[in-house]
């Protein structure tokens, strides 16, 4: 059975508490759930964890290959316009991987119009809500089973 890692990034523990215009209204533990009975269905273990913290983020992708996953399904959330040192470590993981955000980036702030991840990932899904999560992890699983 494939080995796929989600990471949430900085602040999307807070969903459906707040800004549900742009973000909607599921929590985190929602989606997390959908992704399970997706993941069960599809036969593929997942392993889910969300930090705030850049440096937790760079290990967890860093130790993602030698723990065995053969995938990375992740919002980077505020680290994908910052973080140097995330595109670092997403590029040396070595593994497929899928960024995905729940609201369109280029309909937002400027700022928010620079991905660092996305030259570095497999491919990106964004702006569909929490369907980003669902279809970001029937892509990599795509891509994983056709390597
Ligand atoms: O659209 C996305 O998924 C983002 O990755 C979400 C990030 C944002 O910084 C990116 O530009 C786009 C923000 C995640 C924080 O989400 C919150 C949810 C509810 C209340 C406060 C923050």
């Amino acid at each position: 059975m494939e080995k796929i890692l989600v990471i949430h990034g900085p602040n999307l523990n807070l969903l459906g508490t707040r800004e549900p215009s742009i973000y909607g209204r599921l929590s985190l533990a929602k989606i997390n759930q959908m992704l399970k009975t997706q993941a069960r269905l599809a036969k593929v273990n997942l392993v889910i964890k969300q930090s705030n913290h850049e440096g937790q983020l760079v290990d967890l992708i860093g130790q993602a290959r030698k723990k065995k996953f053969q995938g990375i399904l992740i919002n980077p959330a505020a680290y994908t316009h910052t973080s140097v040192a995330l595109r670092d470590a997403v590029a040396a993981c070595g593994l497929s991987l899928v960024e995905v955000h729940l609201s369109n980036i280029y309909a937002r702030e400027e700022f928010r119009h620079k991905s660092l991840i996305s030259p570095v990932a497999s491919g990106t899904i964004l702006g569909f809500g929490a369907k980003s999560y669902t279809l970001g992890l029937a892509a990599l699983l795509d891509i994983i089973r056709l390597k």
